[in-house]
């Protein structure tokens, strides 16, 4: 039997075997590295759908040393807010439309000239060439790391008014737009009342009749419940919506080649994932939005639309040129 003095060194020894642990478990619990990753949308939306494929694969290829923490709904405010907060480090990852992104840089403006993709399939040709990467590069001169290319999805009309057939019909009515002066020129010269907004305050100006209607793809709809706020859906494809998965260089460029590849692979695994959510609720979104009550116009004339908007690219050039808009028409083409 061991007596008390003789237990001594077995016990300090165990001892400090076990805070020899629990210290190891502790620097290890202190190695994990927090990202925060905001986003506009629920908890249920496309882009959240991205920002778990971007946590999945960032913290697999980490080991554990970083991990992931998704903001929805505006927890961190809206688009622009955001993508400020990456400037000055408040949020390491955000997943954002263009909307708000030409304020910062304006080299992305002309992916928000209406029309200027036929369908998805062209739209992702150009991104995901040198075109796409030329674009994500010129982020780093604005303070902003582009990680890839996501995607919002084809912006179409809703409002609360009446069936929107033609610019006519658009004629004169409160149209919340991103704060995008390409997308508010283009609905100026529709006829209709741009007024442009941060998504947090959307659903409550429709609701209180602040505006009649607003625009985005059939993924923002579905995820944001606009059927409680808006009775009619025309199937405008006005615009291709692009996202972006952007980083803060105050992160990123701290770490070490290795561990700055993880981000991008994780944000081109979360950029795949939300197109595949985006390519599933274009076919199954509009019967969702028509169960719940939309009066939804499908065979839209899209001539009239896009002769209405055409002003809006000789005063997008006049202002920013014409070089890359013909560089991405011809890459366009030829996809
Ligand atoms: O990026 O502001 C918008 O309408 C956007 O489509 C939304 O924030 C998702």
């Amino acid at each position: 039997m061991t007596t008390r003095l003789a237990r001594r060194p077995l016990v300090t020894a165990i001892g400090g075997a076990v805070s020899l642990t629990l210290a190891g478990m502790a620097l290890q619990a202190q190695a994990a590295t927090e990202i925060s990753l905001g986003h506009t949308l629920s908890s249920t939306s496309h882009y959240a759908v991205g920002a778990q494929a971007f946590k999945e694969t960032l913290e697999e290829l980490s080991d554990g040393a970083f991990t992931v923490t998704e903001h929805t709904s505006g927890s961190l405010g809206g688009e622009r807010e955001m993508i400020e907060g990456l400037q000055i480090g408040t949020v390491d990852i955000v997943i954002t439309s263009t909307g708000p992104l030409g304020n910062f840089v304006p080299e992305t403006y002309v992916l928000d000239l209406p029309f200027l993709f036929e369908d998805y399939d062209q739209a992702r040709c150009v991104l995901d060439g040198e075109l796409g990467d030329e674009l994500l590069t010129k982020m780093s001169d604005h303070d902003l790391v582009g990680l890839a290319w996501s995607e919002n999805g084809f912006r179409h009309m809703t409002n609360s008014r009446r069936e929107i057939a033609s610019p006519a019909d658009a004629d004169g009515l409160r149209v919340r737009t991103m704060e995008n002066e390409v997308h508010q020129e283009a609905f100026r010269q529709m006829g209709a009342r741009p007024t442009p907004m941060a998504f947090p305050e959307l659903f409550t100006a429709l609701q209180q009749g602040t505006v009649d209607g607003q625009e985005n793809p059939i993924t923002v709809i579905v995820a944001t419940n606009f059927w409680e706020v808006q009775d009619y859906l025309s199937l405008t494809g006005h615009v291709y919506s692009p996202a972006a998965v952007l980083g803060s260089p105050i992160l990123l460029d701290g770490l070490s080649d290795e561990e700055r590849e993880w981000f991008h692979e994780a944000a081109r695994a979360s950029a795949e994932a939300t197109r595949q959510e985006v390519s599933r609720l274009e076919e199954e979104g509009v019967a969702l939005l028509e169960e719940n009550g939309m009066t939804v116009k499908t065979d839209i004339d899209i001539g009239p639309f896009q002769d209405a908007v055409e002003p809006a690219y000789e005063i997008f050039t006049a202002e920013h040129g014409s070089e890359m808009l013909e560089r991405i028409q011809e890459k366009a083409a030829s996809c």
